[in-house]
């Protein structure tokens, strides 16, 4: 037992051990007496109206796993259109890969030879497979009742953009490729009714258990009462595992049909086909500017490509309407005049991914602000100088109120981390080396307000937590947020342990299981620590209030004098240890001080004061060598400075950030899930779909800048998702300079080909 420091201490991560060990329990390996496996007939067209099926026993079409009521999804506004995904193609496939038929077996190989028997005749519909196809005149419209084939269009409109008379005008296309979050751990469940309690208990890889259980009860007509939801080790999310997908509801309505366990471990390639997929983003941006390189504003349009249907609960409108909120990035641009489209064409459905909607508006206003430099005559590092925002707090054109930092500093301090004289040098030696520099902001632990004015199904502004302890002294911590990969369970414990003058080791987190741990909304959006760091911390503090005050009456003193330290209750030089405080608070009540409730348990709420949350930023750069014979992009050198506010623990957050920055260049160079004309998928394995490989990548280097936040907890703002934001825009901007071009690199990934379609 230890005392305070707790927080800002790189504590090593406690759940590293299991897993490195091959202890770890994921969905996939739990099994149930009687178990059926679950295998899909999925679509082989992109579009097209199904007619007669033959298929064997054991196979189930639409309508014949039981009553299924579809949720609408995405935002709840006039003018949105609704395509609830059906859990079962319902006469028309709209993607390939899209489930239509479910078959069960003993084992997985069974169940793929029922697919492997079924026939199923699908007339050909029209298939587009990108924006431009969809939205082309006269093109066929995918869901009935639409008039075009928009969920939504949106429009970010503030200031004058039109009234700027500028003398600098630059218009650029830009476009993000279509990615896969590609976890290590496919989705995967199984689905057991449990006869003793009457529930359903889904065991699932998922970043939100309580909302999955809201949604697939609201599904399939249970009480929320009879179905829990338990997420045991997750192989990770990014996003990917943070919506209402067809396979779970095709399973747990199976599951309770046959009343027999169903599990379903989706594949490599069923993920890569059929899973959620992101970004994929088409820009027509003009940035309006002066003659010294201020640029004054941005009008145009985006387009993002949601695919064929919308993923409970928000759709894709949230990708479209954050990158056109933040296309103002980190520069104080006043006018902007953006629409946003969502568009829906015969490819699997969009969901979120590390850096929503950020990657791609950071992208677009980096690459514009490269133009403008080169417009100007000015460098990439000066461009940026002249136009960082320079005090905050500072409302953005968009109504965001970038909260606290240095941004001008951070510029400065990841400068400071490269050796530019010696790059200059090897440039002037002919070698085609280069340097970009790309800024992000991110926002996290945003709250009731924002996601209520974006007209979310679901409106995540608050988590809880429960802080038991045990009759011997020893805690819990329950939480609903989920921890895959982030750390938290050493990081809750972490500020649970400040509070309580413990080690972090005293204290079990328990997450991930709507059986266990209070309501919540899960892990996304950078929100865990700030939200539920927030609600453990209130917790420790209600249940530190009642030790003091049980401690106070054993020491006979002024409870203003208790504190709490290494496991003790002091009062000067007296001490008790916490356990006595335990056993009389649970099992000797008679003990407690007159009109003490028995019993040490908290439960606590916590909201963000700030409702619009809290911004980190930070600034990129990567150092490239290109080969002007192959077109391959070798990365040199990575830096980051960034500044999240206080860290709970330095080590966690250096990690967060080299894995988001990792993502973020596959983002940039390799990853790309590529459609022919047909909308026929092309990159269906990691042969096709490249993520980086560690040989490829350079020591990452991170510099923590720390400005704390106003309101969160400790002053800490969220980190899980900006290294993945600012790598393409960085790493486009260092090809440019190691070729010597100019602004010419407008989409990613920049992959071979793309490099020698840029040379001259
Ligand atoms: N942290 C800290 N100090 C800070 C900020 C954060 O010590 N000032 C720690 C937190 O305590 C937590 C971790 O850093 O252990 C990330 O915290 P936070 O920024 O709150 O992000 P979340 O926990 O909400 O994680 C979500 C975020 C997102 S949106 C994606 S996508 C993502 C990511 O985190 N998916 C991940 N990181 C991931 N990392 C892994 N390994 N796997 C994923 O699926």
């Amino acid at each position: 037992m230890e005392a305070k420091g707790w927080i800002g201490a790189s504590v090593p991560r406690r759940e590293d051990a299991r897993h490195l060990l091959g202890q770890g329990v994921f969905a996939g390996d739990v099994t149930a007496p009687g178990m059926l496996e679950l295998a899909f007939w999925r679509s082989p067209v992109a579009h097209g109206r199904i007619g007669a099926v033959t298929r064997p026993a054991g196979v189930f079409g639409a309508g014949e796993i039981g009553p299924v009521t579809l949720l609408p999804a995405g935002p709840d506004m006039p003018g949105f259109r609704q395509a609830p995904y059906p859990p079962l193609a319902d006469g028309v496939v709209r993607f390939v890969g899209q489930p239509v038929l479910a078959a069960l077996a003993a084992t997985r190989g069974a169940a793929e030879d029922l697919c492997a028997r079924c026939e199923v005749e699908i007339a050909p519909l029209p298939a587009f497979a990108d924006v431009p196809a969809a939205l082309a005149p006269g093109a066929a419209v995918l869901h009935p009742g639409w008039a075009d084939n928009r969920y939504g269009s949106g429009h970010v409109k503030a200031g004058d953009v039109a009234g700027l008379d500028a003398p600098i005008r630059i218009r650029r296309k830009l476009g993000l490729g279509r990615q896969s979050a590609a976890p290590m751990e496919p989705r995967a469940l199984i689905a057991v009714p449990d006869r003793r309690t009457g529930e359903l208990v889904l065991h699932i890889s998922s970043q939100g258990p309580h909302v999955l259980r809201h949604a697939l009860a609201a599904m399939l007509g249970l009480p929320e009462s009879r179905l829990r939801v338990v997420a045991p080790d997750v192989g990770g999310g990014f996003g990917a595992k943070n919506r209402l997908m067809p396979e779970e509801v095709v399973a747990c309505a199976l599951a309770l049909k046959l009343d027999r366990p169903i599990r379903w471990v989706e594949d490599r390639r069923e993920h890569l086909m059929a899973g959620a997929q992101a970004r994929e983003h088409l820009y027509d941006l003009t940035l309006h500017a002066t003659r010294d390189g201020i640029a004054l504003g941005i009008e145009g349009e985006l387009w993002v490509d949601a695919g064929a249907y919308a993923l409970w609960p928000t759709g894709a409108f949230a990708e479209a309407g954050m990158a056109a909120r933040n296309l103002g990035g980190p520069y104080g641009i006043a006018h902007l005049d953006v629409r946003h489209h969502t568009v829906a064409t015969t490819k699997p459905p969009m969901g979120p991914y590390r850096g929503v909607g950020r990657t791609g508006a950071c992208f677009a206003i980096e690459r514009l602000m490269d133009a403008l430099a080169d417009e100007v005559g000015v460098s990439r590092y000066e461009i940026r100088r002249r136009n960082l925002i320079a005090k905050l707090p500072h409302v953005t054109a968009a109504g965001m109120t970038l909260d606290t930092g240095d941004y001008p500093a951070a510029l400065e301090a990841c400068v400071g981390m490269l050796d530019l004289p010696a790059l200059e040098a090897r440039r002037a030696a002919g070698e085609r080396v280069g340097v970009g520099f790309a800024i992000y902001t991110e926002q996290s632990g945003h709250g009731t307000a924002e996601w209520a004015g974006r007209k979310a199904r679901v409106v995540p502004g608050h988590e809880t937590a429960t802080l038991r302890m045990h009759p011997d002294g020893s805690l819990t911590l329950l939480t609903a947020i989920h921890n895959h990969g982030q750390g938290l369970e050493t990081t809750l414990a972490q500020i649970v342990a400040e509070e309580l003058g413990l080690h972090p080791e005293a204290i079990a987190v328990r997450h991930g299981d709507t059986g266990l741990s209070p309501f919540g909304f899960g892990t996304f959006a950078s929100r865990s620590l700030v939200f539920a760091g927030g609600a453990a911390k209130a917790a420790a503090e209600m249940l530190g209030a009642k030790l003091r005050r049980i401690a106070a009456h054993f020491l006979q003193a002024d409870l203003a004098l208790v504190e709490l330290r290494g496991g003790r209750a002091w009062a000067g030089a007296a001490s008790l240890p916490l356990v006595d405080l335990a056993h009389a608070a649970t099992m000797r009540q008679e003990r407690l001080p007159p009109g003490e409730p028995p019993g040490l348990e908290a439960t606590a709420d916590y909201c963000p004061p700030e409702d619009a949350g809290v911004f980190s930023y930070g600034v990129h750069a990567a150092v490239v060598r290109v080969d002007a014979e192959t077109g391959a992009v070798a990365l040199e050198d990575y830096c980051v400075a960034e500044d999240c506010g206080t860290m709970i623990n330095p080590m966690i957050v250096d990690g967060q950030v080299k894995g988001g920055v990792v993502q973020g260049i596959g983002t940039a160079l390799t990853e790309e899930l590529r459609f022919d004309a047909e909308a026929q998928p092309l990159s269906t394995t990691f042969a096709d779909y490249r993520l980086p490989d560690a040989p490829s990548l350079p020591e990452i280097r991170v510099l923590h800048l720390v400005t704390p936040a106003r309101c969160t907890v400790h002053g800490a703002k969220g980190v899980g998702e900006g290294g993945a934001i600012a790598p393409p825009a960085a790493i486009a901007s260092a090809v440019e300079q190691a070729l010597g071009l100019g602004m010419v690199v407008t989409a990613t990934p920049v992959t071979p080909r793309r490099v020698l379609s840029v040379l001259p």
